[in-house]
């Protein structure tokens, strides 16, 4: 049976979608060790497993949803993503797709809330958004159903699901600091590296500041080892003026991305003030 984690943004239809997908819960309890909510559901054409993940912005933890969602990356085994995207606000949606993407595991978007986009003038060509980004794309309104049964049906379809990370270029102060942490992921123990999430998506958050990542990783690289690692990073950085911190720098790479996919696939088709966030 397939399993499918469904990721997205706070308020974005994920409720809707899980209910229009699977019509009921299998499971329902609570993440280990933290009071954050649990659903499981079977999907109506009973040929895989949708599990609910906490809605968040960033897979960068400032809450414990957020660190929910990076603990189901590391630890647990699943066999696809489902990214709920607004498409009445892509660019904030897309940073968290950026992150789903460079972990690597086979990604199809349903693209929400088409009739608020509709509404407020956006159009969008999400066969242009869909080759940019390298994934499958369906249109949904969650609210109604409508576009749900197309994206159960690919859903099962693994043949169209995205194969190969996305990898933007994050300049070469971040390029070296992560080829620096792979070494030293590397020269561990095989055991220990068979078990790993990709590496340079690994390395990615850790610069980025995902505490749970830099916990994880100190299970066997010293933390003195790692903060050497920033400190040393930041300072390349700084030097040749590629950024004022890390954090700031990998978001920077990952919005310049972003807002030339959006001035490729959104138009405003009303005068309308409102920003194509
Ligand atoms: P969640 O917070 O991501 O779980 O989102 P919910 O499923 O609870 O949806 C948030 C709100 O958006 C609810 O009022 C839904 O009825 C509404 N909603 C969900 N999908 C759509 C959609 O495609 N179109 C519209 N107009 N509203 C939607
Ligand atoms: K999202
Ligand atoms: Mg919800």
């Amino acid at each position: 049976m397939i399993e499918i984690a469904l990721f997205g943004n706070p308020n974005t239809g994920k409720t809707s979608l899980f209910n229009s997908l699977t019509g009921s819960y299998e499971y329902v309890g609570n993440w280990s060790g933290v009071t954050v909510e649990k659903k499981v559901g079977l999907l109506r054409n009973k040929q895989g497993h949708l599990i609910d993940l906490p809605g968040i912005y960033s897979l960068n933890p400032l809450s414990k949803d957020e660190r929910v969602v990076t603990d189901f990356l590391l630890h647990e085994s699943f066999t696809e993503v489902l990214n709920i995207v607004d498409a009445s606000q892509l660019e904030r949606n897309l940073h968290l797709t950026v992150q789903l993407l460079e972990f690597g595991k086979p990604l199809i978007i349903g693209l929400n809330m088409m009739d608020v986009a509709k509404n407020r003038g956006i159009d969008i060509n999400e066969r242009l958004l869909g080759d940019l980004l390298g994934v499958r794309i369906v249109p949904i309104i969650a609210r109604t159903g409508k576009g749900c049964d197309e994206l159960s049906k690919l859903l099962v379809v693994t043949s169209t699901q995205r194969k190969e990370p996305l990898n933007l270029y994050y300049g070469s102060a971040i390029e070296k600091g992560i080829d620096k942490l792979s070494q030293l992921v590397v020269g561990k123990k095989k055991s220990i590296i068979e078990q790993l999430p990709p590496l340079r998506w690994l390395a990615l958050q850790f610069y980025e500041g995902n505490k749970v990542v830099f916990d994880y990783l100190q299970k066997f690289i010293s933390s003195e080892e790692l903060e050497q690692l920033l400190l040393e990073t930041e300072a390349k950085l700084i030097e040749k003026n590629e950024g004022k911190s890390l954090h700031q720098a990998i978001y920077n790479v990952r919005r310049e991305f972003i807002d030339k996919i959006i001035d490729g696939v959104a138009k405003r088709n009303k005068a309308d003030k409102l920003p194509l966030t």
